[in-house]
């Protein structure tokens, strides 16, 4: 990873020729792009595409973007979401298409060094680099309870932001305050947007988000200069515009009446709903339900059995107590008055047999009388107990009651 930084003297080559320079296989890097579709399926040029190879294509023409990555009051999971995967070389693949040119947690150097590593990139990339911001600021008491080199956060973010090309806040901490945000709220945190409200940003919450989400949006930018189209929030609607209820894998279990009540219960082990736990996917809008973490399948919080916190909305995580359940907006309330599916098994008494053939029997002869009611046909013989009419018989004559009806 440091060797990924270090080389930030060639952050001006091409993803191809840094492929090629490094020994990436080209295996990997379609892998990687064949993930972008899947994060990223409208609302970017650089995947709109047909195949994992027409996005390669396009995308190892992109000169690698140069971003500064800064760490104000968060817990690192962003980073970790961005470089925990299944394939050993993915991290480093990762690292390979953006040109990561100050990153804190994955850098060497320290005090001065670190300091000095962090004007230099702002120097060699004014106007032209991705501000990377993970985490909230503290703001109460003239920001003192975060300091960068003896400045506080707040002046920090003001300088290198205003440097900066465009502004991406990742995290649910740096869109809108996060975790240190929630009661009692002991420094004032607040996201970027919050301080910088006349900047390009872009906020991807989730705690953590998903990185592809990230990779989608500087690589975007890195192509043709633009951001995606955001929401009031400004979320890329790319990857914000569904609720995680409407793609959920246990949706049909909602829509039945199958409910979790408890961990560990029948339900939970079977995979049925989480909405009486305190799931607030109806309420959240985020794409997990469809783009899972580290590419594993199943890897997200209702794919392990664990309801949804709301973890990208501003008014739900952090502020709904965990257990308490959401209200549908958009849909029905979920039916909770149905049969259970699952029935008791046993012996049938002859009683009950007899019941059952007394209720067949008058099932079955509603049925008769019903038919002939709506046939339309004198004599229709293939009702259910016709009988030929009657040579030269009139119309109407010998007939099953109701028949012509
Ligand atoms: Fe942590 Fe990032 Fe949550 Fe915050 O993600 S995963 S507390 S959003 O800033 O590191
Ligand atoms: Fe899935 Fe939660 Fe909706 Fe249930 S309430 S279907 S677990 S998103
Ligand atoms: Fe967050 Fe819910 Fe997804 S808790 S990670 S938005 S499933």
């Amino acid at each position: 990873m440091l060797g990924s930084i270090v080389a930030s003297a060639t952050a001006l080559e091409t993803i191809d020729e840094r492929m090629l320079r490094c020994g990436i296989s080209r295996r990997s890097f379609l892998v990687f792009c064949s993930t972008l579709m899947i994060a990223a399926p409208y609302g970017l040029a650089i995947t709109d595409k047909r195949t994992p190879e027409d996005v390669a294509a396009g995308l190892g023409k992109v000169t690698r973007p140069s971003i500064i990555w800064l760490h104000f009051q968060d817990c690192t999971g962003c980073t970790e979401s961005l470089l925990q995967t299944a394939h050993p070389d993915f991290g480093d693949l990762i690292l390979n298409v953006i040109s990561l040119e100050y990153h804190e947690t994955l850098m060497a150097g320290s005090g001065l060094q670190a300091r000095q590593a962090l004007d230099e990139a702002v120097q060699k990339n004014a106007g032209k680099f991705i501000l990377v911001v993970e985490g909230s600021i503290p703001t109460k008491d003239q920001g003192i309870y975060m300091k960068l080199a003896g400045r506080p956060a707040l002046d920090v973010l003001a300088d290198i932001g205003g440097k900066a090309a465009a502004i991406v806040a990742i995290g649910s901490c740096a869109s809108w305050g996060g975790i240190p945000s929630a009661d009692p709220d002991p420094t004032g945190a607040v996201g970027v947007a919050d301080l910088l409200p006349n900047h390009s940003i872009i906020n991807i919450p989730g705690c953590p988000p998903n990185p592809y989400t990230l990779l989608g949006v500087v690589l975007q930018y890195a192509a043709d200069g633009t951001l995606p189209e955001t929401d009031e929030q400004r979320r890329p609607k790319f990857a914000f515009d569904r609720d995680i209820h409407e793609h959920c894998p246990r949706r049909a279990h909602f829509d039945a009446g199958n409910f979790v009540k408890q961990y560990g219960d029948e339900g939970h082990r079977e995979g049925w709903c989480l909405y009486e736990m305190g799931c607030k996917g109806p309420d959240t809008h985020a794409g997990c339900s469809t783009r899972h973490f580290n590419e594993i399948p199943d890897v997200w919080p209702i794919g392990i059995g664990a309801p949804c916190i709301g973890c990208t909305e501003k008014s739900v995580a952090f502020k709904v107590p965990m257990f308490e359940v959401v209200k549908l907006h958009t849909i029905a309330a979920p039916p909770t008055s149905y049969a259970p599916i699952t029935t008791t098994r046993g012996t049938i008494s002859p009683l009950a047999t007899g019941l059952v053939g007394i209720g067949i029997g008058a099932l079955a002869g509603a049925g008769y009388v019903a038919s002939r009611q709506f046939s339309k046909v004198e004599h229709d013989e293939s009702a259910p107990g016709s009988k030929p009419p009657a040579s030269g018989a009139a119309s109407g004559s010998g007939t099953e009651p109701g028949a012509s009806a």
